[in-house]
């Protein structure tokens, strides 16, 4: 039995639901890492007796799991097999993103020599928070027969992965806009909602609009989640347009 501690990387994504495997799982050896196959799962422990006798017959079993939470008991490892799973729901990246496990192992089905493994594992993202609003209303004005004016610039947060599909945001404006006239466009920072003018407003055949706008990700929600709305009021200015001729 090889009594070096070995490291293992391991990457889980959040909400997995109870018995999934790993997604890719890496082993840390003297000669580099090695990553095996997501339906390998992990095996922990080296041994390099004879394959088949009691000397190589190994046992495993979890030592310890940091952070016990939400529970001290998310994951399980088959004491023959050494593939851990996850036991429990509750893989939460935006709560717990790692978790460290000591894994004991030892050979002459768990009476011999031991030693211990570590396994790091990385939860990784899914999109399971809808972006919101940082206000739930805006107001603003603009001149009348403006096109392509920046209306209001409204800006979103969302706990997921930053500068991730789950976390850009994109923008509709889902009532009070029928006759197209305003544009709702996601700025550079994927996290801002920009409303511009399509097309010129008219001050006497309307001086106020209000807009419903919409928010998502690029990518669909992972859990169903409710879609967030702003309600824009826009103002429109009067200018003193020259009178038209001939009438
Ligand atoms: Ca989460
Ligand atoms: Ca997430
Ligand atoms: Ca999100
Ligand atoms: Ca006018």
């Amino acid at each position: 039995m090889d009594r070096k501690i070995s490291v293992f990387y391991v990457y889980w994504m959040e909400n997995m639901w109870p018995g999934t495997w790993c997604l890719f799982c890496t082993l840390k050896t003297g000669d580099g890492l090695r990553r095996r196959k997501r339906d390998q799962g992990i095996t922990v422990g080296t041994d390099d007796d004879e394959p088949n006798s009691a000397n190589s017959d190994i046992r495993y079993r979890i030592l310890s799991q940091t952070p016990q939470l939400p529970s001290d008991n998310l994951f399980v490892i088959n004491p023959v097999t050494g593939v851990i799973r996850v036991n429990d729901g509750g893989l939460d990246r935006e709560k717990y993103p790692k978790y460290t496990l000591v894994v004991h192992t030892a050979d002459m089905e768990g009476e011999g020599l031991s030693g211990e493994a570590k396994v790091i594992l990385t939860v990784t993202d899914s999109n399971d928070n809808a972006p919101t609003f940082t206000q739930s209303s805006y107001e603003a004005t603009v001149a009348e027969n403006k096109v392509d004016a920046v209306v209001i610039t409204m800006s979103v947060i969302d706990s997921d992965e930053p500068h991730s599909p789950a976390w850009n945001a994109k923008f509709k404006i889902v009532d009070g806009d029928p006759g197209g006239q305003f544009n709702v466009t996601t700025g550079q920072n994927k996290h801002d909602g920009i409303i511009t003018t399509a097309k010129g407003l008219d001050f006497e055949k309307s001086s106020k609009h209000t807009l419903l706008v919409a928010v998502e990700n690029e990518v669909p929600f992972a859990t169903p989640l409710p879609t967030a709305t702003a309600t824009v009021v826009v103002n429109v200015q009067d200018v003193n347009e020259a009178p038209i001729l001939g009438l």
